[in-house]
């Protein structure tokens, strides 16, 4: 008979990093609320951002500091976390929980906040502050960390929904130009069939795909349907959060693979999602899942059972976009991400060299930890709110 359960439920995977650091002696977190205007307005079918709302959190060791960023947007829209819960939840319960201790391994991060449920945003934005101070003290990157196998990675770019497809297609005709490999657009119910057929029109066999951030029911079916006949690379997370037996279903109704975003909150949700056939496609984002560790689970787990991920963003600031850049150089990530340059939503960054494309690709940054260095500037004039705990 097992155990009673003392470490770990039936699900979880052995710690896929190859390599653990050392741990850090942990003196304090400080938490800012950051506002950076974004290069035009976005717009999903739940809402347009002209501000980017985003948290953050610098961790301080003895050993020297780290950079996290919860990515959390301002209204709970994308899911049900936001910026002022997230900083609640954050400054209440989960950095006291981690200044508890004298010396912690980011490896035990999660574990340690496993007891507070959900908010996995903002426990995804602690670890990597951790995580990245404990790197930094070695001088070791967090690509060579998490086991990325490439220096740079394909940029695809996540397009909002424009005014008309008129609009639209001048908007990919842009992104085509600045040598993004791989083009997303944003469908909600009235903006999908036309806008889908305009870009395809215009454009011919580039590789696309669509996103639905959850704004259909399986009554939809149908309309879904009409989206075949574009060969599209996926349908992304066309129904809500929770519907994984109605995915399932559109699943077997749809030619398009159907790949899931706002469902996949864990590796066992994936593992759900996998074993249901809910999904054939996975877009894997560190801040949904509960940090990067888990992230790298869910890309090891997809991995074995041949089912391909790619690297979805959060319109992250540079700190995030250093991240996901290593993340997305993981082998099992062969389609390419949501990582696209700093200048696709950001005139300034909060970093002092911003992510830029290079013939379609970013590079992964080879520095210790994150590999960028912090804009103290910038981060100065953009921060609207700020607090710091300490041992
Ligand atoms: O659904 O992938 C999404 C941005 C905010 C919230 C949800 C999503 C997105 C994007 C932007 O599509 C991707 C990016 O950061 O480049
Ligand atoms: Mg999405």
């Amino acid at each position: 008979m097992p155990e009673p359960r003392e470490t770990a439920p039936a699900y979880a995977e052995p710690m896929p990093i190859a390599r653990p650091t050392a741990s850090v002696a942990l003196e304090g977190f400080e938490l800012r609320v950051l506002h950076l205007p974004l290069v035009s307005p976005f717009t999903t079918s739940f809402g347009t951002e002209t501000v980017r709302e985003v948290i953050v959190v610098r961790a301080l060791t003895a050993d020297g500091e780290g950079w996290g960023e919860i990515v959390t947007q301002a209204d709970p829209l994308y899911s049900s976390e936001y910026t002022q819960g997230a900083w609640d939840v954050a400054l209440r319960f989960l950095a006291p929980a981690l200044l508890d201790r004298p010396r912690l391994a980011p490896e035990d991060v999660a574990g340690m906040l496993e007891p507070f449920k959900g908010h996995r945003m903002a426990k995804a934005g602690l670890e990597l502050a951790v995580l990245d101070a404990a790197l930094r003290a070695e001088g070791r990157p967090l690509g060579e960390y998490l086991g990325a196998v490439h220096d740079r990675v394909p940029s695809g770019v996540s397009v909002g929904i424009q005014r008309d497809p008129a609009a639209l297609v001048d908007a990919v005709g842009r992104y085509l130009d600045d040598g993004y490999v791989r083009i997303k657009i944003k469908i909600k119910p009235g903006r999908d069939v036309a806008d889908t057929a305009a870009v395809r029109d215009a454009f011919g066999t580039i590789p696309l795909q669509v996103d639905a951030n959850s704004a259909y029911t399986l009554a939809d079916a149908a309309t879904l349907a009409e989206l075949d006949r574009f060969d599209l690379l996926l349908i992304e997370q066309p129904l809500q959060e929770d519907d994984l037996v109605d995915h399932a279903e559109l699943a077997r109704q749809l030619r398009t693979p159907v790949c899931l975003d706002e469902s996949i909150v864990s590796d066992k949700a994936a593992a759900d999602a996998l074993a249901l056939g809910a999904a054939s496609v996975i877009n894997i984002k560190a801040g949904r899942v509960g940090g990067y560790l888990e992230a790298v689970r869910i890309h090891d787990r997809c991995r074995d059972a041949g089912v391909p991920v790619w690297c979805g963003g959060m319109l992250e600031t540079g700190i995030g976009r250093a991240a996901n850049a290593a993340l997305a150089a993981l082998p099992g990530f062969t389609l390419p991400g949501d990582v696209s340059a700093s200048s696709r939503f950001y005139t300034r960054d909060i970093v002092t060299e911003p992510a830029v494309l290079e013939d379609g690709h970013v590079r992964v940054p080879t520095g210790p930890g994150l590999g960028v260095e912090i804009d103290r500037v910038a981060w100065e004039d953009f921060t609207v709110a700020r607090e710091t705990l300490t041992r």
